[in-house]
This record gives structure tokens, sequence and C-alpha cells, in this order.
């Protein structure tokens, strides 16, 4: 069975090509794009054994989702393919001011993920679950089924690592604000950008943050360009500044950034040392129009994870 397991809506996506704004485009290219299956194909990657849990229309976007992601080397087999829904899409609108997102997903055969998808006797040997906000907004069915990993633990030997991933325009910041703060601190792991965590929950500093999820073994918030401080239960909060790398379209950024901690977390790496994965896995992402990009690979990870702290950054 899988070592990881992450589950989560993924999306055919549609980009101008060339880049500019979509009211404008003449031809979109066309790519896959879900946080949490961005995750899986970085960790898988990295080499860890890892599958993902999903659901896409029977339908040629559904097929080029499952190809997508079992090329990247992540197991696509509990993956429903549902008849009567379709696949869901999403559009990306670059403007000067940053990159916005239009989803037509609504109904889509993602949003019918429900609690027994974890129930599969293969997943049961997992290390590790990993989850994202977005999965909340979906349906009621998709909520239900992150309550349950978070707190009845359908997988007993996975920890839960929880992306808080609020996305505007799934779900209104005052909506969302007390249920990814619940589904946060019921998970062992949570990852969270301090930029969400302000609109969410109106905090400014990391301690802020930790201050208001205090159930998790360890939180891990991320200030953009400015660098990530991991705060565990016990011990100092560490802070890795990020790599100065030339940004050309963070999204995906966050989820090649979670894949690296993840990585370490398995690797039963330093938190120190995690953080830094999370950064060098960040950096192709960052410098790409797509949403993923494949991590640095395992021998010249290493070597920059092992420069002394004053050569880092
Ligand atoms: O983290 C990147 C994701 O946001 C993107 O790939 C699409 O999953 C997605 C979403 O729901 O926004």
């Amino acid at each position: 069975g899988p070592e990881v397991v992450t589950v989560g809506e993924s999306m055919v996506v549609l980009s101008p090509d060339p880049t500019g704004p979509l009211a404008r485009a003449d031809r979109l290219g066309v790519s896959v794009g879900g946080a949490e299956s961005n995750v899986a194909s970085a960790l898988a990657a990295l080499g860890h054994r890892t599958a993902w849990v999903s659901r896409v229309g029977d339908d040629p976007f559904g097929r080029r989702v499952l190809r997508h992601v079992a090329d990247t080397g992540v197991d696509t087999g509990l993956v429903a393919v549902d008849p009567t829904a379709p696949t869901g899409v999403y559009l990306k609108d670059p403007t000067p001011d940053g990159t916005a997102v239009h989803y037509y997903r609504s109904g889509s055969a993602a949003s019918r993920l429900h609690p027994g998808v974890l129930d599969d006797p293969a997943l049961a040997g997992a290390r590790l679950l990993h989850l994202s906000g977005i999965t909340a907004a979906l349906s009621p069915s998709c909520a239900a089924l992150v309550r349950r990993a978070v707190t009845d633990r359908p997988l007993p030997a996975a920890r839960v690592t929880f992306d808080v991933n609020h996305r505007a325009r799934l779900w209104p910041a005052g909506t969302a604000a007390p249920v990814l703060r619940g589904l946060a601190d019921a998970a062992d792991v949570v990852l969270v950008g301090l930029d969400e965590a302000h609109t969410l929950w109106g905090v400014t500093d990391p301690d802020a943050v930790r201050d208001l999820l205090p159930g998790p073994d360890l939180v891990v918030v991320k200030d953009a360009d400015v660098g990530v401080t991991a705060l565990p239960r016990t011990g100092p909060a560490v802070f890795v500044p990020a790599l100065r790398v030339p940004v050309h379209e963070p999204v995906g950024a966050g989820d090649a950034f979670a894949a690296g901690c993840l990585s370490g977390l398995l690797r039963g790496l330093d938190l120190h040392h995690c953080l830094r994965l999370g950064h060098l896995c960040a950096v192709p992402a960052l410098t790409v129009a797509g949403d993923t990009a494949p991590p640095p690979g395992r021998a010249l990870a290493d070597r920059l994870l092992a420069l002394p702290a004053r050569d880092w950054a």
C-alpha cells in the first residue's frame, strides 16, 4: 500500500497562451491542477509511494487529469470515474496585479467525494494522510469527508496533515473561518499562509496563529517571499528564509512547499531541514507558469540541504 495518501479535486486548467488577460485571449493552454494531486506528484517525485484519492467525470478532461497524475508516478487506482457528473475546470486570468482564477466546478464529479472513500483496506497502512481546506468548501459530502479524516482517523497509522488553502472564490472568509479553524486544530500538522491566516482569523504573526491552533503537533506558517516558521508543540519555533528567485507565477508553490516539508517529516529530518526542503521544492513551481514543476532531484536536494545556515538564502 501507499506511504502517503492525498485526497481532493483536480481539474483541467485553461490559461491564456501567450499569457495575458483572459478577456482578450485567443488561445488557451491546457494543463492539470489541483492542490492535493500537486502535493501527491511532488511527493512521488521525491521518492514516496503516494496515492491520490479522487473522482473525475467519465469525459475527456477526466481522462486527461487521470493520465497526468498517473504519469507523475502517483497511484490513481482509487480515483472513481463518475458517469453522471463532469470533471471540473478552472481558468486562469493573469493580470498585472496577479493571477485570478475562475472555477467551473460546482456539481463536479469530485464534489461527490464522500467520507467512505478512505475506507479501502489498501490505504490502511499509510503513514501520512494529506488534505486541504479546498475540499471542505466543495460540497456537504466533501466537508464530511475532511471532518471524518481529521476526527475519526480512518487511516489509523497516518499522521493527518492539513493545508488550510482558503479559496475566496469558493467561500467567503466569514463562512470559511470557523470551519477551517476547527479542521486545522484537529489535524496533526497544519500548513497555513500568514496572509490567509490574517484574512480568516485576523492574526498577524506566527505565534498568534499557533495560539489559535493549540491542537496540532506542528503548525507551519508561510510568509510569502519572507520565509516560513515552524512552531512545534514542544521546543522552539524555527524560521527559514525563502530563497530569492524570480517569481513567474506563485500558483502551486504552496503545494510544492508542502510536499517538501512533508517529505522531510517522513524522512525524520529536523524542522530546519524540513523547511529547507519545502523551499527547495517551491522554487521550480514559482519560476514556471504552470501549477506544478518537478522538485529538484534527491542528490541535488541533499547537497543543498547540507549547506551551512549562513550559505542558505
Ligand atoms: O494550490 C494550487 C491550487 O489552488 C490549484 O492547483 C487549483 O486546486 C486548486 C484549487 O482548488 O484552487
